[in-house]
């Protein structure tokens, strides 16, 4: 399946895995690349020699293009900023936030930078600016989450911009990316569906919590904090939305409450962690290569488009 992503970034098939802090790391990044896809290494709140080692691992581990996700809400944004223009990765997306200061060194070293929004009003800003494409997320996703769905927001965000719109949010199978390309998408991002891969290094407990989730099986908390965000509904994520409630509780308070509950839930804890996850955590059954779920999404979203049944 061809599609301008694949031109734009040199790839064969029109996926970008999702840069999900302590998941995607260089293993998972290089094994979506191998496949045709494009890996993601999260560089999340991690160290700027974390991410610099983890882009040597993923050179190491594949030939092809590979990209960074930085989340501007770290305190070590603007380093990894730096780091990512001296290891020439290929592309950048970038979360929570405004990439704009970092843009031009990016730009002026032929990085390919594709901004994830939540809201046209930002698209717009960023499209002047030089973006090689737009994420556009909607709602469904896991993590840090805006308020409009990926059905309302991506034709939205496709009328508004002149440069291409890749859909995230809610897309684990082909019957998704279809729907993705109807709404005026080039390509998708996926997260939720790779954090069952096989090469994805998250605690076997993660894996089952996806695997076991039904439709209802995720909640967004922190919205009395600005920044709602979408993780499975376990122990952690029913105190978190009860504090959310308690006037006694102070927002500084509650900003602690949730700070390492993510890396918890990447190492097992099922009682502290928060385990972040999309919608379609319900749609995923099954741990499968990198691979095996790329061949298998557009094996079907090709049959859909052509006209065909599922
Ligand atoms: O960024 C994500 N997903 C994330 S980041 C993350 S780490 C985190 N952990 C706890 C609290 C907050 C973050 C986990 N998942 N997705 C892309 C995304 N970007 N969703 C929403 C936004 C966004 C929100 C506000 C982008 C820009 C923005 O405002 C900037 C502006 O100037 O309008």
């Amino acid at each position: 399946m061809n599609s301008k992503l694949c031109e734009l970034l040199s790839i064969q098939y029109p996926v970008i895995q999702g840069g999900m802090a302590w998941v995607s790391e260089a293993k998972l990044a290089a094994a979506v690349s191998n496949a045709g896809g494009l890996g993601i290494i999260a560089a999340g709140n991690a160290s700027a020699e974390w991410v610099r080692g983890q882009i040597k691992l993923a050179k190491a581990l594949t030939d092809k293009p590979f990209g960074v996700n930085i989340m501007l809400m770290s305190s070590h944004a603007a380093e990894v900023a730096k780091i990512v223009t001296e290891e020439k990765v290929a592309a950048v997306t970038t979360g929570a936030g405004d990439p704009s200061p970092y843009m031009g060194d990016w730009i002026s070293s032929g990085i390919k930078i594709m901004p994830l929004v939540a809201s046209v009003a930002l698209a717009k800003r960023l499209a002047k600016k030089g973006v090689a494409a737009i994420i556009a997320e909607g709602c469904e996703a896991g993590g840090h989450i805006g308020e409009l769905t990926t059905m309302a927001l991506v034709p939205q965000v496709v009328d508004a911009v002149n440069v291409p719109v890749v859909a995230a949010g809610g897309i684990g199978d082909g019957r998704g990316v279809a729907a993705a390309f109807m709404l005026g998408a080039v390509g998708v991002q996926l997260g939720t569906r790779f954090l069952v891969a096989k090469e994805c290094q998250i605690h076997q407990n993660y894996k089952d919590k996806v695997i076991k989730a039904a439709d209802i099986g995720t909640m967004a908390t922190g919205r009395r904090l600005g920044h709602p965000v979408r993780a499975l509904k376990t122990p952690f994520s029913r105190m978190f939305a009860s504090k959310e409630y308690d006037t006694s509780i102070t927002n500084a308070e509650l900003e602690t409450l949730g700070a390492g509950a993510l890396k918890l839930a990447v190492d097992g804890d099922e009682e502290r962690g928060c385990f972040m996850a999309g919608q379609i955590a319900g749609l995923v059954s099954q741990e499968q290569t990198a691979k095996e779920i790329i061949e298998e999404i557009f094996l079907q979203a090709n049959l859909l488009m052509r006209g065909g049944v599922r």
